[in-house]
């Protein structure tokens, strides 16, 4: 099962993965999701905002017991982040019935669609329209960086934008979500776990900054008689860093678009994206509004402008305490930790009771050809996915 999905969107120069929502890559993943379900003879379907389900069960029963992730991923991603909770779901529904379990409830294998809004630049695109967190018409207004929107988008990869909206009975008809995911940080492998069960994410958010010169020619324009508006994004990226770092908190610009972007010309545009997150919604609030002080500062100095919008955000999501412990006492010692990774289990955890295993990750990496986890961590977690779900859902 793993094998066959390794190849899909992966690039032959960076190993990294480039499954981005919608693109032939995406297909291929779904592909391989439908025919995963129906192997096993699960029933196969797809939501009205392009979530794949796979029941064991009828579904109209209710009080489901659904686990799953994404498989699509950040530019150059890793092979884990996402996929390993989709395959890992598969395989504890297999081991289920290898022990012979028998379901009280239905139980269900999910793939979120568009959960690293890689190339629309919302995350969790799938997930949040589903619980009423993205409303169709903010989703018809996305757009690609070669300005493709999502609804053209959805309607060249054979799926109808005119459907997508909030799906509260589909929700409604779910008990317990569970989402198994590698870790993206160090703490099991420090502490010499395994599997781990998350406590929180933390609220974290998307700013656009915008800085705006005047282009010039780079080759006879005096220093002294410049509007760089690389200048005043660069010192802004330094200062993010170090405002970062007095607060406790992160912040990331990871992606960054240029205007004329020529080599000999000073630029007129400069769009650099901000990513911060921080354990409370105070220091996340306090740092971001010290980058952007910084920001206009230096843009006053530089004869920049400054525009900055806040293009997403998540608030602190605190898993519920009902089934965290629950999953506590089926897993035995298994630690609870934190997260800065946003998933759509975050997005869900508003509508419908919902828990995450993290499965370790020796090395912390993830959003990276690098990301890995060694082979026995991760059929820990099947196994503790598997005994979850059979304490959840079979008598
Ligand atoms: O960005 C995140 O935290 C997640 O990987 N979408
Ligand atoms: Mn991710
Ligand atoms: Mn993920
Ligand atoms: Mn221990």
């Amino acid at each position: 099962m793993w094998r066959e999905l390794l190849p899909v969107g992966r690039h032959a120069g960076t190993g990294g993965y480039r499954r981005y929502a919608w693109t032939a890559a995406d297909a291929e993943c779904r592909d391989w999701f439908r025919d995963q379900a129906r192997a096993r003879g699960l029933g196969y379907e797809v939501d009205r905002n392009g979530n794949q389900w796979a029941w064991l069960g009828d579904p109209a029963a209710g009080d489901a017991v659904v686990t799953g992730s994404h498989l699509d991923s950040v530019p150059d991603g890793g092979a884990f982040d996402g996929p390993l909770g989709v395959v890992s779901s598969f395989a504890a529904l297999d081991e289920l019935r290898a022990r012979g379990a028998r379901p009280a409830r239905p139980l269900a294998v999910v793939n979120f669609g568009d959960e690293e809004g890689a190339r629309f630049g919302l995350a969790c695109v799938g997930s949040r329209l589903a619980a009423g967190q993205l409303t169709p018409e903010a989703a018809h207004r996305l757009k690609d960086a070669d300005g493709v929107t999502l609804p053209q988008a959805m309607e060249r990869a054979g799926y109808d934008p005119g459907a997508i909206g909030p799906d509260p009975e589909r929700l409604a008809r779910i008990g317990a979500f569970v989402e198994l995911h590698v870790e993206q940080g160090r703490a099991l492998d420090l502490s010499g776990h395994r599997v781990g069960i998350a406590s929180a994410i933390w609220p974290h958010g998307r700013w656009r900054f915008d800085f705006r010169g005047e282009a010039n020619h780079a080759g006879t324009t005096r220093l002294e008689d410049r509007r760089d508006p690389m200048l005043t994004y660069a010192e802004t990226v330094l200062a993010a860093r170090k405002k970062a770092r007095l607060a406790g908190a992160l912040a990331t610009f990871g992606k960054v678009a240029v205007e004329p972007n020529g080599v000999n010309a000073i630029p007129s545009l400069v769009r650099g994206w901000l990513d911060s997150r921080a354990a409370d919604q105070e220091t996340l609030d306090a740092v971001v509004a010290e980058i952007e002080r910084s920001a206009r500062r230096r843009g006053e100095r530089d004869g920049v402008a400054v525009d900055v919008v806040r293009e997403s955000f998540t608030p602190v999501v605190e898993f519920g305490h009902a089934l965290r412990d629950r999953l506590a006492a089926l897993l035995g010692d298994a630690p609870v930790l934190p997260t800065g990774a946003g998933h759509d289990a975050g997005i869900l955890s508003g509508s419908v009771p919902t828990a995450m295993l993290f499965v370790r990750n020796p090395t912390g990496v993830s959003h990276s050809p690098a990301e890995t986890a060694a082979e026995d961590d991760c059929l820990a977690g099947v196994t503790a996915l598997a005994d979850v779900l059979e304490g959840l859902a079979c008598s």
